[in-house]
Parts: structure tokens; C-alpha cells; sequence
């Protein structure tokens, strides 16, 4: 143990998930060790079986080779019963619940925060409707690689791509969905603690595909109330910066 002291680790292991801030992210990290602990019993199965087959069917003088041609209607049994055990059990009885929660079942829309992203070469974009509620305002806010977002209320991302395949990625929310030009995709989380979380496109996008970094800032709800009126004082101000008029342009 000195020796890992000496060597000022990181408290968290290296080799281990990325801490989980997201209310839904210990059923997705529960669901990713019944899966690895499931696929690990098959995987030392194919492998012995491998290896016996290497051992067992070794070259030796006068030994050929056998021919199997044709086809036989056992196999199909075979397979629909490898399918069974190793797709249907794991996937639908062990996991549905949690991805279903994860991907498909959004919480209520009044009850949530939408944010609008819009990925492009090589940036995040965020806009929020401001006071009004309504997007394409002239009191939207517009963000780039940084998102602010209160704990402890959905949040619904509303995913669209400018021009190639990117990948919207928040490991510590557990959050992944590609983003793909020419569709509307929504992906949610509800962040259960305050802090900044790195977002990263999972995609290699292009050149500047490691620039696609930014930062998911999650504060109390007092706090974002007051960094919008803060955004809000500031648009009044300065007027909308730049990258508003990309948004009226991706309007269209
Ligand atoms: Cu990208």
C-alpha cells in the first residue's frame, strides 16, 4: 500500500467507470456487469471448447479430415436455442426494463428542461428558449461546448447534426446517442449532483474530431434561475452574440 500512496494515484481507479452523476446511471452500470458476468462463462465455454478441439483433433499420420456438406435441420434447433440463451435471456428479460427507461420512456414535458444541441465540425451548440418558453426568439440563449442545467430535473436533449455523424457522449450521466444529419433525436438525463461533467463526441467526425469537447455544468435550481437572468441581462445588453444567426440559419 505505501507504494500506491508514494505514487499519488487518483482516488478513483483509472481502469473503472467515470463517476456516476446521473439518477439513472447505477441501472445502466448495474446492467453493463450482468452482462459482462453473463457473457463471461460463454466466452471461457467457446474458448475451452477451442482449445479442446485444437488438442483433440491435432494433425497425426493417418488421421483425415472430415467433410460436413449439406445442411441439416438440427442445426436450426441449435441455433434458435443459442439465441434463446444468449440473446433473448440477457437482453430482453435481464435488461430491457433499464434501457427502455433509458432510451424510450421520456419523462413528462412540463416536467422537464429542453435544451436544443446542435452538433457540428467541430462544436457543440446549446440553445434554451429564455423567458418566453419558445425557440426562435429573439431571448434564446445560445451556448457553445458549454451547457448549464439545474440538479435534479430532467433534462431532454434534442439532438440534431449540421453535417456528418457525431455522437453525443456524457460518461458520467451514463448518456450516449449519435446525432445524424437530417434528424431530430432526443436523449434525457436527470444529473443528481452539482458539478462539471465532460461531454466528448463519440464519433470520429473529422480532423477536429478531438476538439468536440465540452462541459455539462450542473447547479442547484436557485443557481440557474439566476444564470439566466444573468444571460437574460446580458442579451439585453449586448444583443445576441455570432452564433445566433447559425441558429436561424439551421432553422430552416
Ligand atoms: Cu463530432
Amino acid at each position: 500500500m505505501w507504494l500506491l500512496e508514494r505514487l499519488n494515484l487518483p482516488q478513483q481507479a483509472p481502469w473503472g467507470f467515470p463517476e456516476n452523476a446521473s439518477t439513472h446511471g447505477g441501472e445502466i452500470d448495474r446492467l453493463f456487469w450482468i452482462l459482462t458476468w453473463f457473457s463471461l462463462p460463454v466466452l471461457i465455454g467457446i474458448i475451452g471448447f477451442i482449445v479442446y478441439c485444437l488438442v483433440r483433433f491435432r494433425r497425426a499420420e493417418g488421421r483425415r479430415a472430415s467433410y460436413i456438406t449439406g445442411f441439416r435441420a438440427s442445426w436450426v434447433t441449435w441455433l434458435l436455442v443459442a439465441v434463446l440463451l444468449l440473446v433473448e435471456l440477457p437482453m430482453d428479460l435481464l435488461s430491457e426494463e433499464a434501457w427502455a427507461k433509458a432510451t424510450m420512456k421520456f419523462p413528462k414535458p412540463e416536467e422537464s428542461l429542453f435544451v436544443q444541441v446542435y452538433a457540428e465540425q467541430f462544436a457543440w451548440n446549446f440553445r434554451y428558449p429564455g423567458g418566453d418558453g419558445r425557440y426562435g426568439t429573439p431571448d434564446d440563449i445560445t451556448k457553445i461546448n458549454q451547457m448549464i442545467v439545474p440538479v435534479g430535473k430532467p433534462i431532454v436533449c434534442v439532438l440534431r447534426s449540421r453535417d456528418v455523424v457525431h455522437s453525443f457522449c456524457v460518461p458520467n450521466f451514463r448518456v450516449k446517442l449519435d446525432v445524424m444529419p437530417g434528424a431530430t433525436r432526443r436523449v434525457w438525463f436527470e444529473a443528481a449532483k452539482p458539478g462539471k461533467y465532460e461531454i466528448a463526441c463519440t464519433e470520429l467526425c473529422g480532423l477536429g474530431h478531438y476538439r468536440m469537447r465540452g462541459f455539462v455544468t450542473v447547479v442547484s435550481p436557485e443557481e440557474y434561475e439566476a444564470w439566466l437572468t444573468e444571460e437574460a441581462q446580458e442579451l439585453e445588453e449586448y444583443g445576441p452574440g455570432d452564433d445566433v444567426r447559425k441558429w436561424e440559419l439551421w432553422q430552416g
